[in-house]
C-alpha cells in the first residue's frame, strides 16, 4: 500500500514540502499525467499535467486539468511535491474555466548573453479565451527554489496545438515540437517565447482552404496513425523524436478506416541527423497498455548516468482512463543508438531503503498463486496489498538494509490463522512467525539473525499453512519506535505517573504555510489559531494514545504521510472528574505556539517560537468540574518539529492524577 497510514511508527523523511516514497506509480496523492522529466543542477524535476476529477457540473467525462504541480527528486525514490506552479486563472490569454492545461514542458536557458538571463521557461497548452482549439503559452521563472512562473501576456504566435516539447540542440538553437493534427516542429527565437523568423512555412490543403503553417510537419516520413505528445532529445549527435501513436495495424489494419478494435496509444520513435528532420521511424518504445488506458505520454531523460522512461498509466483510476498516474522504468539503448522496448513494471526504478515501508505489492516478480489487490476500491489512492496463499511468493528487487546489524523485521499483515513468512535477501533467509491477527491489520515485529547489509533483492514466501495478506515490510536495526497506539474510545485512561495526558483526538494537519515561527505573536495566533469544535467530527480525526509524555505531532503527520511543516494541528481530550477539582492550573509545553481551551473558555496561549518544555506555561487558576471537562488545543508549526505536553498541576505544583481521560 502506498499512502498507508503508517501512523504508529517511525518515519524519518524530512522534506521541504510533501514527500512520498515511490515505486510505480511514483506520485501517490494526486493524478499526474504526461510527465516531462528534466534535470536541473543535478536534481530531477518533474512537470506533469494534473488530472482531476471534474469539479464542474455537468461532470466532464474527459481530460480535466486546472493547474500544474512541480515535483522533484534526488534519487527517483523520494519525491517532493514542490507545489502548484501555474493555474488556469493566472494565464492572461487562457480561458480560466477551460480545465485544459494539458501536457507541459520546462527548460532552463543559462545566462549566455544577458539576453536570456538564466531563466526557466515553462511551456503549456491551454484553451484561449477566444476562439477554439489550443494555444501554447510560456511562463518564465528565475529559479525553482520558490518557483514563481509568470505567464506571458499572449500565447506563442504560429502554434495552434497541444503538447509542447522544447529541444535544446547542440547547434545552439532551441526547437519546439507540438501535437494536434500531426506532429510539428519549429525553431524558437533566442528569447524562447517566439518562433524564429527563418522558419519554413508550409502550405496545407484543408478541403478547399489553404492553410499556412509555420515550421515543419514531422509526420510525412512516419507511418500513418494518430500521433501526439512529441518528446524530442539528442544523444550522441542523433536526434530522437518520440511520440504516443495509435498504430495502424492494431486498429485499422488496411489503413482505410476499417474495423477499429479499441486502438490505444503505444510509444514509438524515429531518428534523424537534424532537429527538424526528416525523421525515420525506428520502432516501439512501449507497447499499448494492456488494460485499455487510451493514452500514454512520456519523456526520456538521462539522470546520474542512467536513462529513464517516464510515462503514465491509470493505476489509481482503473475505470476512468482520463485520471492518470506517472510511472518510471529503466530505458536502454542498443550500440547503434536504437532504443530497446521498455516493459512497464510495478517495481519501477531506484533502491528502496528498508528502514521505511517497502511496498512489496509493487513487485518485480510474483508467483505461487500470489496476487495483488486494491486496499479499498472506493479510494484507490490507498494503494495495494499482496495476498500470499500457501507457497505464494513475491519478489522485490533492490532494497538497501544500510546497516550492518539489521535484525528487526516489521511486517504489516492481516491473517485469520497463525502462519509463517520466509524472508530472503540474496542467499540469506529467515523465518518470520506471523500471529493470527483475527482479520485486522497488525504490525508484527520479529528479531531475526543479522541480515546482510547493503543492496539485495528481497523475496517473501508464505511458508505457513494459511493465507497471509501483506501491506509492507521494514528491515531495521532494532524494533521501530512506536510513537502512538490506537486509543480505545470506550476505555477510561489515567494520566501517566507525572500527570501527563496521553490520550487525545488528533486531527490531521491543516495547511498553514509559514517560513518561520517568528510570526507567532499573540495577535497572529488570535486571528489564525482558533479552537476546533467541541467534538471531533470527520475521518481526519484519530483517537490515539501517545507512548511518550509528549505528543509527537511531527511523527503523527509524517506517519500519515501528511504535510509536516507549515501546519496547524488540533487536539481534543476529555477529563472526567468524580468531583470538582478546584484551583488547578493547566501546564503546557508546545512546539511551536499553541492555544488551549477548557470547556468554553480560553485558558492558555503559548506564543512565539517555542520549544516543547514541560510546564513551559501555566494557566491562571481554573476549576475542573465534576463530570466531563473538554480540553481543546491548537498547535501551529512552521519549518521545524512539532509536539506538545499537557498536564494539570495543583497549588503545590504537584500533578493532578485523580481524574480519568476519555475520548468519548
Ligand atoms: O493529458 C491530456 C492529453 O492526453 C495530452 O496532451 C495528450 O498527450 C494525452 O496524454
Amino acid at each position: 500500500m502506498n499512502i498507508i497510514k503508517n501512523l504508529f511508527t517511525f518515519a524519518s523523511a524530512f522534506a521541504a514540502m510533501t514527500t512520498v516514497n515511490a515505486q510505480n506509480p511514483i506520485i501517490h496523492n494526486q493524478f499526474t499525467a504526461d510527465p516531462t522529466a528534466r534535470v536541473f543542477n543535478g536534481r530531477l524535476y518533474l512537470f506533469p499535467s494534473h488530472d482531476i476529477i471534474s469539479p464542474v457540473e455537468p461532470e466532464r467525462k474527459w481530460f480535466c486539468m486546472a493547474d500544474y504541480h512541480m515535483f522533484s527528486s534526488n534519487d527517483l525514490v523520494e519525491w517532493t511535491d514542490n507545489g502548484m506552479i501555474l493555474s488556469q486563472e493566472q494565464v492572461p490569454w487562457g480561458n480560466p474555466a477551460a480545465f485544459s492545461m494539458w501536457a507541459p514542458d520546462c527548460v532552463f536557458v543559462p545566462n549566455k548573453d544577458n539576453l536570456r538571463n538564466g531563466k526557466y521557461y515553462f511551456y503549456f497548452p491551454d484553451a484561449p479565451k477566444e476562439g477554439r482549439g489550443f494555444g501554447v503559452g510560456v511562463a518564465v521563472a528565475d529559479n525553482l527554489f520558490q518557483p514563481k512562473f509568470v505567464p506571458q501576456e499572449s500565447n506563442i504566435k504560429g502554434i495552434s496545438g497541444i503538447d509542447p516539447c522544447v529541444l535544446q540542440a547542440s547547434d545552439g538553437n532551441s526547437y519546439i515540437f507540438w501535437g494536434g493534427g500531426g506532429l510539428r516542429v519549429a525553431k524558437l527565437k533566442e528569447n524562447m517565447i517566439e518562433l524564429a523568423d527563418d522558419n519554413p512555412v508550409e502550405t496545407m490543403k484543408m478541403g478547399d482552404r489553404e492553410i499556412k503553417s509555420i515550421g515543419v510537419s514531422c509526420d510525412k516520413t512516419l507511418p500513418k496513425g494518430f500521433k501526439e505528445g512529441p518528446f524530442a532529445f539528442e544523444r550522441n549527435g542523433k536526434f530522437y523524436l518520440t511520440y504516443p501513436w495509435v498504430r495502424k495495424e492494431k486498429g485499422d489494419p488496411d489503413g482505410k478506416g476499417g474495423t477499429i478494435d479499441n486502438p490505444t496509444e503505444c510509444l514509438a520513435y524515429a531518428m534523424s541527423d537534424n532537429p527538424m528532420g526528416p525523421y525515420e521511424y525506428k520502432g516501439i518504445i512501449m507497447a499499448e497498455h494492456e488494460n485499455g488506458c487510451w493514452t500514454n505520454h512520456h519523456s526520456i531523460v538521462e539522470f546520474k548516468g542512467q536513462w529513464y522512461l517516464f510515462y503514465h498509466h491509470n493505476d489509481y483510476s482503473p475505470s476512468f482512463d482520463k485520471n492518470r498516474s506517472t510511472c518510471i522504468d529503466y530505458l536502454y539503448f542498443n550500440e547503434d543508438g536504437t532504443i530497446q522496448e521498455v516493459k512497464p513494471t510495478k517495481r519501477g526504478v531506484g533502491i528502496s531503503d528498508t528502514r521505511k515501508p517497502v511496498q512489496v505489492d509493487r513487485y518485480s516478480d510474483i508467483g505461487g498463486g500470489a496476487t495483488i489487490e486494491y486496499h479499498d476500491t472506493l479510494n484507490y489512492f490507498l494503494g495495494w496489498k499482496t495476498v500470499l496463499p500457501k507457497k505464494g511468493w513475491v519478489k522485490y528487487d533492490r532494497v538497501d538494509t544500510k546497516s550492518s546489524s539489521a535484525q528487526n523485521v516489521c511486517v504489516k499483515v492481516k491473517t485469520t490463522a497463525a502462519g509463517k513468512l520466509t524472508l530472503s535477501l540474496g542467499s540469506y533467509t529467515a523465518d518470520v512467525a506471523v500471529p493470527n491477527t483475527k482479520g485486522e491489520w497488525q504490525e508484527v515485529d520479529v528479531t531475526v539473525s543479522t541480515m546482510p547489509s547493503g543492496v539485495n533483492d528481497l523475496k517473501l514466501t508464505n511458508s505457513g499453512a494459511s493465507e497471509v495478506e501483506v501491506d509492507w515490510i521494514t528491515l531495521t536495526e532494532s524494533p521501530r519506535e512506536k510513537y502512538f497506539n490506537k486509543a480505545d474510545v470506550n476505555t477510561k485512561y489515567s494520566p501517566d505517573e507525572e500527570g501527563f495526558i496521553r490520550s487525545w483526538w488528533l486531527r490531521e494537519p491543516l495547511d498553514k504555510p509559514n517560513r518561520s515561527n517568528t510570526v507567532f505573536v499573540d495577535s497572529y495566533l488570535r486571528e489564525n489559531l482558533t479552537a476546533p469544535a467541541m467534538t471531533p467530527v470527520g475521518a481526519d480525526w484519530h483517537a490515539l494514545e501517545s507512548n511518550r509524555f509528549n505528543v509527537k505531532l511531527f511523527r503523527f503527520a509524517s506517519g500519515m504521510e501528511k504535510q509536516v511543516y507549515g501546519v496547524i494541528f488540533h487536539a481534543i481530550t476529555v477529563i472526567e472528574c468524580a468531583e470538582d477539582i478546584n484551583d488547578v492550573r493547566l501546564a503546557v509545553g508546545s512546539n511551536s505556539a499553541s492555544r488551549w481551551w477548557l470547556n468554553d473558555d480560553e485558558v492558555l496561549m503559548l506564543s512565539g517560537d517555542r520549544r516543547m518544555v514541560r510546564d513551559d506555561a501555566v494557566s491562571a487558576r481554573i476549576n475542573l468540574k465534576k463530570g466531563r471537562n473538554v480540553l481543546r488545543g491548537a498547535v501551529i508549526n512552521g519549518p521545524g518539529m512539532s509536539d506538545f505536553c499537557v498536564r494539570f498541576i495543583d497549588e503545590k505544583g504537584e500533578p493532578v492524577k485523580n481524574c480519568k481521560i476519555t475520548l468519548k
